[in-house]
């Protein structure tokens, strides 16, 4: 990456606030929150594993659920439809006939039980969700999570609703996603993937993609005073002018590389855009 094409320039001093507000109204909608931190904790989440038309690993399902190959003809979507970059060979699928299918897995979380209980952890869901042509058929994905009995719920969050209008009458799949604070006292997630159809016979909900990963429940707050505030963008702005996460000077574990991939560049800013909008952490 160029130096000139990155958007912050070091050393504006008082200016800094200002380009951030710029920035917020310029790229604030549109842009779905990446998976912050950790790694996708779900197993089998793009269909992948498995043989189209046959059991789907990882999920237990309803109804007609399935996986289906891309370019599979039919009108089922293509390899160059709207989705996912990293769609690989297969989606899921709502099936033949059953007006409701659902896949649902279960993420057990004890292992991250001490930050939980600290209120200290974040999650973000997230999914290439959508459906065929002009019908409404369209997917919806949850997470409830639960205590370690596995009995009360004790939050819940969901992304979906991609039906045609958002499409454009178009088949193919949009990026939706959500993030919160895993509730304490959380011990397991459940998952469900709800395939619902509208029209016609074949049940056209569709995913692919989906993730479901924690991290930090504040991550821009890169001073842990519970504000995304200007102290942080000054932390922000000298581990951005690093770049690179492998730079001795980088601080540890490189808290300002919020998507995880090795460099701290402009999709971190957008995310840190994002949480210093909010001003407050969660
Ligand atoms: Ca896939
Ligand atoms: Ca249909
Ligand atoms: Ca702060
Ligand atoms: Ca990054």
């Amino acid at each position: 990456m160029k130096q000139s094409e990155r958007w912050i320039k070091v050393g504006m001093g008082g200016a800094m606030s200002l380009m951030v507000s710029g920035v917020v109204l310029a790229f604030v909608t549109g842009l779905a929150a990446p998976a912050l931190g950790g790694p996708n904790l779900l197993n089998n989440p793009g269909a992948e594993a498995g043989v189209a038309g046959s059991i789907v690993p990882g999920w237990n399902t309803t109804g007609t659920f399935e996986v289906v190959s891309y370019n599979a003809g039919g009108g089922f979507p293509l390899l160059t439809d709207p989705g996912s970059p990293n769609r690989e060979s297969k989606f899921f699928a709502g099936g033949s006939s059953a007006p409701t299918s659902t896949a649902l897995q279960t993420v057990l979380l004890g292992q991250f039980a001490g930050e939980i209980d600290a209120g200290s952890k974040g999650f973000t869901l997230s999914g290439w969700l959508g459906g065929f042509s002009s019908q409404n058929d369209h997917c919806d994905v949850s997470v409830t999570f639960y205590d370690s009995a596995g009995l009360a719920p004790l939050g819940q969050a969901s992304i979906g609703g991609v039906r045609a209008a958002e499409r454009g009458s178009n088949t193919g799949m949009l990026l939706r996603s959500v993030g919160g604070v895993v509730p304490v006292g959380t011990r397991e997630a459940l998952v469900i993937i709800t395939m619902t159809r509208e029209a016609g016979t074949y049940n056209d909900g569709y995913a692919d993609d989906l993730s479901f990963s924690l991290g930090a429940a504040c991550p821009c707050d890169l001073n842990g005073d519970g504000f995304v505030e200007d102290t942080d963008f000054t932390i922000f702005v000298g581990a951005y002018n690093l770049l690179d996460c492998a730079d001795p000077s980088m601080a540890p574990g490189c808290p300002a590389d919020f998507d995880g991939d090795g460099l701290v560049d402009d999709a971190d800013f957008v995310v840190f855009v994002q949480a210093y909008n909010e001003l407050v952490c969660p």
